[in-house]
């Protein structure tokens, strides 16, 4: 019989268990060389639920060592036998070209922490069965679900999450648990749990991956939608493997909502085993998704629905030690039923993501008929932007026609800017009814230092506080879109930064280029707030800076230079495109400036350090870029000539 939960001051919180031993820390590179499956992701997780004092609230369990009768309900002896004999090898270092090959490594205390990885999975998993544990979490390593019966490989040994899953079935038929739901969250494609219950229908293994059509380890077939099983176990492997890097919680939540979460209701699990890898976490440095915390709050919290919340989770992959451990600190929250953690899906899924979702549900519905309506096309409609291209890539043409552009312009009075009463009553009001995408491309990239914008404030490398928009609301929606056009540093110094270039765009196209832009969606009334403090100017204005005239000539045109004496810095609005209905604005200096820029007539110059800190962290935060690539990016903009559409003019 179950035990009921716990109770103390009334409410009734659940029994959560925590597998954590420090043996397992053991398991290194025999030269001590630097690897991202180190011993400190676990000792960093594990830190964190102590500081934020989850583990006094948890049952905190030592690790026990797999017993090789279990290992074998999924392992060959031999492989058994292989990884215990490798304790008593002399010298791990002449493994290297096989280990670099299958992406393992070996020392003495291997062995040992593999033993201790599988047999504290399997001790959860039979506690949480019992009911002695509502859930809990093996905070183990190594991981487990790339290794296949006879094969140590991604840098696992025994497939502990297999090996917990046939325990329970084959060995403890007391324990009632007849169909377990294996869902697969980390970053690479579980090969090793696919191939281990590809025939059995008691096990329905859930693998959502990067894929890149094979080109993503552990690569080839395996990991594609057409992997369903076999025999009676056809139709109980579901594989969603992502075309591109990424992702982040819009993509996975999709495919929990359309996918994962229709099929679990009918398949009703009895228990759920987590293979929770954490490198599809936002800065993972081989993951290259952005899933957050909050995220993988979100998609644990819906699995909770089923199996009475019979969750077991064990740890797999994941190699950004911060993103693990604050990922692994949401998780435990949402089995403790904490109060969910802030946060929120504000993006659109990639269209990619639509695409795989689709070809999924269709491939999979005969066996899982909730899976047969088609998607809404107002759904899978939703679309990332994709840039327009403006102007001709002919250089001498491009440039006439920015040219006739300007002329053209400055002969329209765009807006009233002198103050007229009857338009400052109804301009804020009529502006906030239009939405824009506003693209940024320099430190606003960074969502909290964009937010100061809105919401007024100040954040690390600004030397003031800004005051913020009339109308704080956050922004809408937040994606990011890349844009072919040239980021360069200009002017020594700003009242922000301080000393130091800031960042523009060239709003020329040239295919050679691209800028990296996270776009926030707001009011027209906001980004002209936006604007105003860019230029530095009080956002009390009478009349907008760039009104319902101007967004219809950009949207025409291109860009519309603002009025000169106002806009002394971004001077210049471009329009990118449109999503939907939605124009994509962003802002720059006029083409005239960018020619003296160009010229050496006004310098360019680098981005002072706390300004291009920013930058990369709006990069990295945004899963753009690792830290590397988006320093990389930068300092290329920032030392390279600007010559305008690849050819200089002087
Ligand atoms: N070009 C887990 O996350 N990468 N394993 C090898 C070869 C191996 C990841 C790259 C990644 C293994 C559990
Ligand atoms: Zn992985």
């Amino acid at each position: 019989m179950p035990e009921k939960p716990s109770e103390s001051n009334g409410k009734v919180h659940r029994k959560v268990g925590l597998v954590y031993d420090e043996t397992m820390c053991k398991h290194d590179t025999p030269d001590g060389e630097a690897h991202p499956e180190r011993p400190d992701r676990i000792r960093v997780i594990w830190e964190k639920l102590q500081l934020a004092g989850v583990t006094q609230r948890c049952v905190v369990l030592g690790g026990t060592k797999a017993e090789d009768a279990h290992l074998q309900l999924v392992h060959t002896k031999d492989h058994v036998n292989l990884v215990k004999s490798s304790t008593n090898k002399k010298d791990y270092q002449s493994d290297r070209v096989a280990s670099l090959v299958n992406s393992i490594y070996l020392n003495g205390s291997t062995s040992e922490a593999a033993y201790l990885a599988a047999g504290s999975v399997v001790e959860v998993a039979e506690k949480v069965a019992k009911g002695e544990l509502d859930s809990g979490f093996a905070i183990v390593r190594p991981p487990g679900h790339h290794a296949e019966a006879d094969e140590a490989m991604g840098f696992c040994f025994f497939n502990n999450v297999a090996v917990a899953a046939s325990y329970l079935l084959d060995e403890r038929p007391d324990l009632g648990v007849k169909k377990i739901l294996v869902v697969d969250w980390d970053v690479h494609h579980g090969n090793g749990t696919q191939k281990m219950f590809w025939e059995d229908p008691r096990v329905l293994v859930f693998s959502v991956h990067r894929h890149e059509d094979g080109g993503f380890y552990p690569g080839g077939d395996d990991g594609s939608y057409n992997m369903v099983g076999e025999g009676p176990g056809e139709g109980f492997n579901i594989n969603v493997p992502w075309e591109q890097g990424r992702c982040g919680d819009a993509d996975y939540l999709a495919a929990w909502d359309h996918i994962l979460i229709p099929v679990a209701k009918e398949f009703n699990p009895d228990i759920i085993l987590l293979s929770a890898g954490f490198d599809a976490a936002i800065g993972d440095p081989l993951g290259g998704c952005r899933v957050t915390p909050y995220g993988y709050s979100v998609m644990l919290k819906k699995l909770m629905e089923f199996a009475q919340g019979k969750i077991v989770m064990a740890l797999e992959g994941g190699y950004n030690l911060d993103s693990i451990a604050k990922s692994s600190l949401a998780c435990v929250q949402v089995l403790l039923e904490d109060n969910p953690i802030q946060g929120s899906s504000e993006a659109i899924p990639f269209m990619s993501t639509w695409r795989v979702i689709q070809a999924v549900r269709k491939r999979l519905c005969a066996y899982w008929p909730s899976l047969a309506d088609e998607l809404p096309s107002k759904l899978t409609n939703q679309k990332t932007p994709t840039p327009i291209v403006l102007t001709s890539n002919s250089n001498s043409e491009a440039k006439d026609n920015a040219h006739e552009l300007l002329d053209q312009m400055s002969k329209l009075n765009i807006e009233n800017h002198q103050g007229d009463t009857k338009v400052s009553r109804s301009w804020r009001s009529d502006l906030s009814k239009v939405d824009v995408w506003y693209a940024s491309f320099g430190s606003n990239m960074w969502k909290p230092r964009f937010l100061c914008y809105i919401q007024g404030g100040q954040v690390e490398g600004m030397t003031k506080p800004c005051v913020g928009s009339m109308d704080k609301s956050p922004p809408k929606g937040i994606t990011w879109g890349t844009y072919p056009n040239r980021l360069f540093f200009g002017r020594e110094s700003t009242n922000v930064w301080g000393k130091g270039g800031v960042a523009f765009t060239n709003p020329l196209t040239n295919p050679n280029d691209q800028t990296h832009m996270c776009l926030y969606r707001i009011t027209l009334e906001q980004f002209n707030d936006v604007l105003f403090q860019e230029n530095g100017l009080n956002v009390d204005f009478a009349s907008p800076i760039f009104g319902l005239t101007a967004l219809q000539l950009v949207e025409k045109n291109g860009s519309t230079p603002l009025e000169a004496a106002l806009a002394p810095w971004y001077g210049n609005v471009v329009c990118l495109g449109r999503e939907g209905d939605v124009p994509i604005l962003t802002m720059t200096c006029t083409l005239s400036v960018i020619e003296k820029f160009a010229s050496g007539e006004v310098p360019l110059s680098p981005p002072a350090k706390a300004y291009a800190n920013t930058l990369i962290r709006g990069l990295v935060e945004g899963g753009i870029f690792s830290e590397e690539e988006a320093e990389a990016y930068i300092d290329n903009a920032a030392s390279k000539p600007l010559y305008i559409n690849g050819a200089s003019r002087f």
